[in-house]
């Protein structure tokens, strides 16, 4: 009603809009407010203003931000048919079949999942992709998928921006019905760092596909197939989706001294994966160690050997992954990963609009609005600086990745787990020491959750000046981080190879590993009786029914769910807040407009903030719609 009284105002509709054309125009607040909603977002904001989000570590006082502008699109018009579209008409195998025969070269674009997962330690939140995601669906129908869940982001959701995944998969769902949507899933480990029941697996990959998703990405951390499997067979028989059935590409297939990960490894692999009866294969390049010359081997080699399209991913860490497209496209690969231009590069997806033009006039372009993509470019540039304590600080290209393998999903995330051990300045030991690691354990396949494993290691062994000699000579007196035990346990799946004896011996010491699936000694869910169990214990206050999917969220996360419960029980909806109000709080005098459901908003201006009181409260004096509102906050400094 709030927001109706200001469009239907004469003022607003001519445009002449002042600063203070809110305060002054009374008949505006003719409204009821939402008492309750609007008390705790002004406690969340009171929280943020006296203490900081406790996601931010350091905040440079000094910065300042432009504001992103969104890219015009019709808002009255209709979609052009896309790729989803087409997936709805033909179904997943002819879809497949549509694709191997195309000739132009197809693109995901990533950067609302990899691209940020990669730059911003996965930050990016809800408030700002939605901002844009109509827009970009209506200007680029060619896109072949968006690739917006998965990975990190179910976690980070849950953990840090206090968002449900699952509503920002149906928000983006909603804003792009034409455009086939993307998750990454860790085959038996889900979007966790851990084996999961396959029926939850199986579960959580129907509701993921009535919720949004189209395609799944499926890999393992080991590569083992009897991960990826299951997966792309849930998959077949629970979704109309497409399994991309994937390959993570480790080593360098040129290099005659690495005999394990060799192309005829790949090609079994693949065809493997193909016999899985994936619909696309994919390779998985997560550290950027396919190098250009490599990629035209593998992927020439792969046309010829499979039957299935092939979707190429890789990180930009070493700045040569253009040429690997390059060269890839030249091989015939179907469809490549980019971010756009704002959030590409380093450690994320190579530059779409770079490679878009890098491909005009070529007889395999497909063919885009150029400058449309850089207004998009140039949006993500402008947000991406309500980031900037997310960033990792890489500068550049670096040709240490090819040493250290370190997946562009990990590296922004090892530098403030660094910072965390009081490790800052020795982190390049931390990513040698993470190459070391690697050799150690036998040069495994390194992705999540594997590389996660690796870098603990790396990290615990430089934080106690260990090194791998120690580890060597003593090492059945080394008490190891518990998910290095873990995985040699055998708890996240069996190696290529095997794990090294002596090693493996070394850090069980008196436990038994077991070789066969790890979801093999998982009970599956019971989940009638557990669902009804769960809707007793957090029944309260959500201000809805909870879902299958809440569920789902905390089968996989018991304690990070609970927390964001608790956060939404306290706090309510905090994903509206604009972003850089989430993160760094307001200043006196600042005005915000908070959009709640049903198109109500809230517009909130912060007033001043007062001093603490004998017991360490402070008041901070907002108006809220016009009214004052005071919060009274526990200063925990
Ligand atoms: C993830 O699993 O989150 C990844 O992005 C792996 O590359
Ligand atoms: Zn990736």
């Amino acid at each position: 009603p709030f927001l109706a009284n200001i469009l239907r105002h004469e003022t607003f509709r001519k445009g002449e809009v002042t600063v203070n054309f809110i305060q002054n125009t009374k008949s505006l607040f003719t409204i009821k407010e939402p008492r309750n909603r609007a008390t705790k977002l002004a406690n969340f904001l009171g929280d943020i203003i006296v203490n900081g989000n406790p996601d931010v570590k350091k905040i440079d006082h000094t910065k300042t931000f432009v504001t992103p502008v969104v890219p015009k699109f019709d808002e009255t018009s209709g979609y052009t048919k896309g790729t989803k579209d087409l997936l709805t008409e033909l179904g997943p195998e002819k879809f497949a079949a549509w694709l191997k025969n195309e000739k132009k070269i197809h693109f995901t674009d990533t950067t609302m999942r990899d691209a940020h997962q990669s730059l911003l330690a996965t930050r990016m939140r809800t408030y700002d992709m939605v901002k844009v995601a109509e827009g970009f669906a209506k200007n680029h129908p060619e896109i072949f998928s968006m690739e917006v869940w998965g990975g990190a982001t179910f976690d980070v959701c849950l953990r840090f921006l206090k968002e449900n995944p699952w509503e920002r998969l149906r928000s983006l769902r909603k804003a792009m019905p034409n455009l086939l949507l993307q998750m990454l899933i860790r085959g038996s480990n889900g979007v966790g760092y851990t084996a999961y029941p396959d029926n939850l697996i199986g579960k959580f990959v129907e509701q993921s596909w009535e919720n949004g998703v189209d395609v799944f990405r499926i890999f393992d951390s080991l590569n083992w197939m009897k991960s990826i499997a299951p997966c792309i067979e849930h998959v077949r028989t629970r979704t109309q989706g497409l399994a991309e059935g994937s390959l993570c590409y480790t080593g360098d297939i040129l290099d005659p001294n690495r005999t394990k990960y060799t192309l005829e490894y790949y090609i079994q692999l693949a065809k493997d994966i193909e016999n899985a009866g994936a619909h696309i294969l994919g390779i998985k390049d997560m550290a950027g160690l396919l190098k250009p010359y490599a990629a035209y081997e593998l992927v020439s080699a792969l046309k010829s050997e499979i039957n299935i399209p092939i979707h190429l991913h890789t990180h930009d860490t070493s700045s040569v992954q253009s040429a690997t497209y390059l060269k890839a496209i030249e091989a015939g690969v179907d469809v490549v990963d980019v971010a756009l231009g704002g959030l590409s590069g380093l450690t994320a997806q190579p530059n779409f609009n770079a490679i878009t033009e890098m491909m005009r006039f070529h007889e395999r372009e497909n063919v885009m609005d150029i400058s449309k993509l850089n207004e998009y470019s140039n949006y993500w540039e402008a947000v991406r600086e309500y980031y900037y304590v997310f960033e990792s600080g890489l500068k550049a290209g670096t040709g240490e990745v090819y040493q250290h393998e370190i997946p562009g999903g990990q590296y922004s995330n090892l530098k403030p787990q660094a910072q965390g051990l009081g490790l800052a300045d020795r982190f390049h030991e931390i990513t040698k020491m993470y190459g070391e690691v690697n050799e150690l354990f036998g040069d495994i396949v390194k992705v999540t959750p594997s590389s996660k494993v690796v870098g603990d290691m790396a990290q615990y062994l430089v934080s106690n000046n260990l090194t791998i000699e120690d580890v060597k000579e003593r090492g059945d007196t080394i008490s190891y981080p518990q998910s290095v035990v873990s995985l040699f346990k055998g708890e996240l799946g069996q190696p290529v190879g095997e794990f090294p004896k002596e090693l493996q011996k070394s850090i069980l010491k008196d436990q038994k590993p077991f070789t066969n699936r790890p979801n093999a000694h998982l009970e599956p869910v019971d989940f009638e009786i557990e669902f009804a169990e769960f809707v007793k214990i957090f029944k309260r206050g959500m201000g809805r029914e909870l879902d299958i999917t809440d569920f789902l969220s905390y089968k996989l996360y018991p304690k990070v769910f609970t927390g964001a419960y608790n956060h939404h029980l306290k706090y309510g909806n905090v994903m509206t807040i604009p972003t850089k109000n989430f993160f760094y709080g307001m200043t006196p005098g600042e005005e915000i407009i908070i959009k709640l459901d049903k198109g109500k908003i809230l517009l909130v201006e912060l007033i001043s903030v007062g001093k603490p009181n004998d017991n360490g409260k402070v008041t901070v004096f907002f108006k809220v719609n016009g009214q004052t509102r005071n919060v009274e906050i526990q200063d925990h400094s």
